[in-house]
């Protein structure tokens, strides 16, 4: 299935709601599936058709008013399938407030983080490690012993929210520095994890795009660029530069495409953000949080090949799911990215690996897959997201701290493997 899917699922080309420049012809209107064979699969291609999801012998698109229109001309029947993908219940608003209830905004980022920071200032430190096109801060959290001195301890960095709609990425890593934060005295294992290294904490890598997704469009997936051809947005997720633009099946040259790689490798100011943060320290690992499907992804995902260190990611990754899985029995898969989910050139962990050499990876958090609410998580279920990941962000960062920096992270004995990669639902998004 995944195979005979394969050229349909790469072939990206999204319109984003909400930008006025666009015909309303190219504004998206219904969800529609078709039956998944090879003829409608060529059909879908030529139309550049932006595939949410195939499984079950359909394929789903997020359909234009053109595409409905090339559909009939072509003589594919089609079901209109828009009620299924609506949020299973409403989102609850809350204390907090405003339309993301518990989760953050920017604005409610930047007031926990500085909370956080002066409830903890011997542990935390608060800092600015560029700006978003619309001007807003990247905060990047660092925790550590005495967090004023740079020391050029070993470290770990955590990131999130490179894609607007994935809300649950900026919880995970905030959540862990809120935890850091608070058993940095009382925990030993935290404590000696402190004053060993420094763990970075980036939880909202495009704030101009959580915006769009919380006040206008609720599944904006880019940053916020103004793109020449009036349209917006460049993925920040194929804006790093190894590989970047390697092919246009991993990312796409068109600034409609919601795998648009921007005009060139880091020619936006949050990924150029977080590669000056990364150049500048001593990190021995990276996890970029995203959402969904419940997988560890590790490089490459440019091309479907090994990198030359693939045993020991793959090792690390297992690890990861098997520590996860055993706090509440919720499987995440983990595979090499490119074969795992699909290809991508220009990626943040392809980045850090080619840069640094050091264990990279992707976590798409829960849930599983469209059917378990996709983007949506409720909010009260944030904790218990943030909890069955917080053994492997410990494990990871105690591995980092610990390692001998260039030849690469020690293995440790009587690992635990966790269940081997299960498929899942391709997603495409
Ligand atoms: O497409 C992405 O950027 C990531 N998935 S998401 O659904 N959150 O957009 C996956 C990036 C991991 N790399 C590869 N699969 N190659
Ligand atoms: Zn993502």
């Amino acid at each position: 299935m995944r195979n005979l899917l394969f050229p349909i699922l790469v072939v990206f080309c999204v319109l984003p709601a909400g930008a006025p420049a666009l015909p309303v012809q190219d504004e998206p209107v219904e969800i529609v599936s078709v039956a998944a064979t090879e003829a409608n699969m060529k059909a879908l291609a030529g139309m550049r058709a932006d595939v949410l999801k195939a499984a079950a012998g359909r394929i789903h698109i997020v359909a234009t008013a053109r595409d409905l229109g090339r559909l009939s001309t072509r003589g594919i029947p089609f079901a209109v399938e828009t009620a299924l993908f609506a949020p299973a219940r409403p989102v609850a608003t809350s204390a907090t407030g405003g339309l993301n209830g518990e989760f953050h905004s920017y604005r409610e980022l930047e007031t926990d983080l500085k909370a956080l920071e002066a409830a903890h200032p011997r542990t935390v430190q608060l800092r600015t490690i560029g700006t978003s096109l619309e001007g807003k801060n990247i905060y990047a959290v660092k925790i550590s012993d005495a967090p004023e001195r740079d020391e050029g301890e070993a470290g770990v960095l955590f990131l999130g929210c490179h894609h607007a709609r994935e809300w649950i990425s900026v919880e995970v890593p905030l959540l862990l520095a809120r935890y850091l934060a608070e058993h940095a005295e009382s925990d030993p294992a935290v404590a000696d994890l402190v004053a060993r290294g420094e763990i970075w904490i980036v939880p909202l890598v495009n704030p101009d795009g959580l915006e769009y997704s919380i006040d206008v469009y609720r599944y904006w997936r880019k940053n916020r660029r103004a793109n020449p051809d009036g349209s917006f947005g460049v993925d920040l997720n194929r804006n790093y530069g190894h590989m970047w633009g390697a092919d246009d099946v991993g990312s796409s040259p068109s600034p409609l495409s919601e795998v648009y790689r921007g005009s060139s490798a880091f020619s936006e100011p949050e990924t150029r953000a977080v590669r000056e943060l990364f150049l500048s320290r001593d990190f021995r690992a990276v996890v970029s949080y995203h959402s969904y499907s419940q997988t560890i992804l590790y490089p490459w995902g440019y091309a479907d090949v090994p990198t030359d260190r693939d045993a020991q990611l793959r090792e690390i990754g297992l690890e990861m799911a098997g520590l996860i899985e055993a706090v509440n029995g919720r499987a995440y898969a983990c595979g090499r990215a490119a074969s795992a989910l699909y290809l991508t050139n220009g990626d943040t962990t392809d980045w850090t690996f080619a840069a640094a050499g050091v264990p990279s990876y992707t976590v798409e958090l829960p849930p599983v897959d469209i059917e378990h609410g996709s983007f949506f998580n409720a909010e009260a279920e944030i904790d218990g997201i943030f909890r069955e990941n917080l053994p492997a962000m410990l494990s990871l960062s105690l591995r980092a701290v610990l390692s001998p920096g260039k030849d690469g992270i020690a293995r440790r004995e009587n690992e635990k493997h966790a269940a081997p990669l299960t498929k899942r639902d391709q997603k495409y998004k």
